[in-house]
């Protein structure tokens, strides 16, 4: 067992099992292989050691793939501590190999919600009474705990509020506690972070949103919107990785069945076209009107989830929004219809209150695996307690989508070190987002045609790119 009271910034690691590092050691091998990015930017910067100096603390699925970031980031000099960013995600396996380097990693997989924020404290803590330098966030959660520690270092009285989410509770519980014995933890971080890079859409909006309210307490990339991250990781990672955690929890025949994709933004496209490509007949709910549009020509309905429960036989979110499906809306759809959900929060499906209705019986079916059944006797199957189906039940995307991620991620990380910036929201550079592909295209044996000179100068654009304007979205 753990002392979940005390923060122990001496504590080498925390995983569920260390003797699982070799088995972790070989699949890290086997990724490094489909991550050229990676390796291409191990061999560039290797020499100059861009990250020396720096305390990076990571908030992100600790996975396979993510373990080869962080050996990338201590290979560029960094010194490196790791959290998971979701309570369910972690490869066991991955984190034995990475806590073995050195590296301290506080992540095992069926974490709970206050173990979670222990771990996320842990990984903001350094020896010698020190935080991060920079943060490498998913979903904003490292950032929220600084943030929202440093607020209430200024402010206890914000601590008393009636949290509604079990979730926020738990976080709540973690920074009452820490303020009981140092009342500077927070300030004397935020005084050293040079900022944080973000990895997903709905952690990217927390930090406009910030940005915009004037709460942004160090300066932020919105890693997401690099095009080699948003198209690719969101679009093509996704229409695979939702297949995997459906078929890994459930075994279920796609072909012919009715499936319901909530959100056409990004993640929904590419959980669209799998379902659709193993056969589904697909259906789409969407607020938004060129979406919608998008949706329908892509050849889905698109129709109101209420319209949908009566034919719908799996479902996934996928808006970045909260409570789209409701419990109301799960007791009307049909017997052991799936429910799921891709979005990065916990909150797109009303899970809580499916747990509080003392009329609704649960039996777990396997980890990760839950059938709610209702007082009329059906039920329905809700997959990884409604957090991301793909992490949960299967491991997130595969390596060379990951590789044009993280190569975002650490170009990132090497701007918001080497150069300073304000307390606004940044985005790497369009020729950065094009080096990125660049390191990818070998890979997959692609020849790429060179402009001419005056073929460069017709368009407008540099012969050595940005091939393309800086606004064209792709
Ligand atoms: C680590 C992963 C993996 C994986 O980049 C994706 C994103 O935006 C996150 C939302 O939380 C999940 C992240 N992601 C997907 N697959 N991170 N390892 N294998």
């Amino acid at each position: 067992m753990i002392d979940l009271e005390k923060i122990d910034s001496n504590m080498a690691y925390k995983v569920k099992d260390i003797k699982l590092a070799d088995e972790g050691r070989k699949q890290i091998e086997l990724a490094e292989h489909e991550m050229p990015g990676m390796i291409e930017l191990r061999k560039k910067y290797g020499k100059e050691q861009p990250l020396k100096g720096a305390r990076i603390t990571g908030s992100l699925h600790m996975t396979v793939q993510t373990a080869v970031l962080i050996e990338t980031l201590t290979a560029l000099g960094a010194d490196v501590r790791w959290a998971s960013c979701n309570i369910y995600s972690t490869q066991d396996e991955a984190a034995a190999a990475i806590a073995t380097t050195g590296v301290p990693v506080f992540a095992w997989k069926g974490e709970t919600l206050d173990e979670y924020w222990w771990c996320t404290a842990q990984a903001l803590s350094f020896p010698g009474d020190k935080g991060p330098t920079i943060i490498v966030d998913d979903g904003g959660d490292a950032t929220l705990m600084v943030t929202h520690g440093y607020e209430a270092e200024e402010n206890p009285t914000i601590l008393d509020r009636d949290a509604e989410a079990w979730d926020e509770q738990a976080l709540i519980r973690k920074l009452k506690q820490i303020l009981s014995y140092d009342k500077q933890k927070w300030h004397k971080a935020v005084k050293e972070i040079r900022g944080t890079s973000e990895e997903t859409t709905t952690g990217v909006n927390r930090l406009y949103i910030r940005e915009n309210d004037g709460s942004l307490l160090f300066p932020a990339i919105n890693v997401n919107d690099s095009v080699t991250k948003s198209k690719f990781d969101n679009n093509y990672g996704n229409r695979e990785s939702l297949i995997d955690g459906l078929k890994r929890a459930t075994d279920i025949m796609i072909a012919g069945k009715s499936a319901v994709v909530c959100g056409f933004g990004g993640v929904g496209k590419g959980c669209a076209e799998g379902l659709n490509a193993f056969g589904a007949k697909v259906s789409v709910t969407e607020t938004d009107p060129i979406c919608a549009l998008q949706a329908s020509m892509e050849g889905f309905e698109v129709k109101t989830l209420e319209q949908l429960l009566p034919h719908g036989d799996i479902y996934v979110t996928a808006t970045g929004n909260k409570e789209v499906i409701t419990v109301e809306q799960m007791e009307k759809m049909k017997d052991k219809s799936i429910v799921c959900n891709i979005g990065h929060f916990d909150n797109e499906i009303q899970v809580e209150k499916l747990e509080e209705r003392s009329d609704i019986k649960k039996r777990n079916i396997k980890p990760q695996v839950d059938e709610y059944i209702f007082p009329d006797g059906h039920s329905i199957i809700l997959l990884a307690g409604g957090r991301l189906v793909n992490l949960g039940c299967a491991t997130g995307h595969s390596s060379f989508v990951m590789s044009n991620s993280f190569a975002n991620q650490v170009l990132a990380q090497i701007e918001l070190w080497k150069n300073k910036h304000e307390n606004k929201v940044y985005r790497l550079p369009k020729k950065l987002d094009e080096e990125v592909a660049l390191a990818h295209l070998k890979h997959l044996n692609v020849s790429l045609t060179k402009l001419s000179q005056s073929q460069a100068e017709y368009i407008g654009v540099p012969q050595d790119g940005p091939h393309k304007p800086e606004h064209y979205r792709y």
